[in-house]
């Protein structure tokens, strides 16, 4: 075999090697008929897709091993405390992709308003720094488990923030008692509380009940744009695409009501310059929000009002 001399046929639109196209056809062939049924019907095109970028940029071994090994240490740097693979999804807008198209899928494509005419609250990307079980505490309670008087205190104490809204049906636009509003969002410091050794356990994360006019209220802080971790491939990627880590300042949400759509969003800051250019692309203009000015009340400096509207189930 070593003396055989091999023709390279090269295409001349593409100045391309005519690659071998039989083999994505059989790797397709290959599957089963008793293969997993969503599996089967998606991975003919994930292996087009995949053979094809591969074929489209000349893909070498050395520069597929290179890309194994960014899998690999995402997936070794991963944990419950930091989800390298899912920032290397953000960044790549994967994450915004795939929430688009869950949630046109599960609206019946573009219906965004319901028959009384609420628009329907707009979804956002869950982003890597979820934690389930949040505290579930009193309304007009504080999220903020730092003691005043603290480093991490002190740093925050220029940001102290009261916010509060409704939950309304998108269907009725009557307020929903009991919807429950998980929240979370990172510290003055750019950092959530899992990857913050200076921060208390569930520090800025809890979940509300809206009361009978379907409201919540708590105190929070007013976010801060921050950089996302650099110190994994991730970080890595945005350094060698010549990009910025930054995320705009943005509050995390979860609504959830038995019988409508459970809701994933975030909002954002719109005087945060960082909201024209996100590093994980999901800012949307009905997610904007101003902060305004807090009167009279000690324990906060700034005010957010934000309501959601919920579509049924
Ligand atoms: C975040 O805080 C975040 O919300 C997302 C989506 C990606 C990286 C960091
Ligand atoms: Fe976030």
């Amino acid at each position: 075999m070593a003396f055989i001399k091999q023709e390279i046929e090269i295409n001349r639109n593409t100045g391309k090697p005519e690659y071998d196209l039989e083999l994505t056809e059989q790797v397709i062939a290959a599957t089963g008929p008793d293969a997993h049924p969503r599996l089967a019907e998606i991975l003919p095109s994930l292996v087009r897709h995949l053979h094809g970028f591969a074929r489209d940029v000349n893909l070498t071994v050395a520069e597929w091993m290179a890309g194994i090994e960014l899998i690999n240490e995402a997936g070794r740097m991963s944990n419950d405390r930091r989800d390298e693979t899912g920032l290397l999804c953000d960044i790549l807008g994967l994450e915004s992709l795939v929430d688009e198209i869950t949630s046109k899928l599960l609206l019946n494509s573009n219906i965004t308003e319901s028959e009384s005419g609420e628009a329907i609250t707009p979804s956002a990307i869950l982003g890597p720094f979820y934690r389930a079980n949040a505290p579930i505490l009193p309304n007009d309670s504080s999220i903020l488990r730092t003691e005043p008087g603290s480093d991490w205190y002190k740093q925050a104490e220029h940001l102290l923030a009261h916010l509060s809204g409704h939950v309304t049906s998108a269907t009725t636009g009557k307020p929903l008692r009991d919807a429950m509003v998980d929240i979370w969002l990172a510290g003055p410091n750019g950092l959530y509380e899992q990857q913050d050794p200076s921060a208390p356990d569930m520090n800025l994360r809890g979940r509300f009940l809206t009361d009978a006019n379907g409201r919540y209220a708590l105190y929070c802080i007013r976010p801060t744009a921050y950089p996302v971790p650099g110190d994994g491939p991730a970080g890595r990627l945005l350094k060698l695409l010549d990009r910025h880590p930054y995320r705009p300042a943005h509050i995390h949400f979860i609504v959830s009501k038995t019988g409508y759509r459970t809701l994933t969003t975030q909002v954002f800051d719109v005087e945060d310059k960082r909201v024209a250019d996100d590093v994980a692309f999901a800012v949307k203009k009905e997610l904007m929000v101003k902060f305004k000015k807090r009167e009279g009340d000690d324990r906060a400096l700034w005010d957010l009002e934000y309501d959601f509207t919920l579509s049924e189930a």
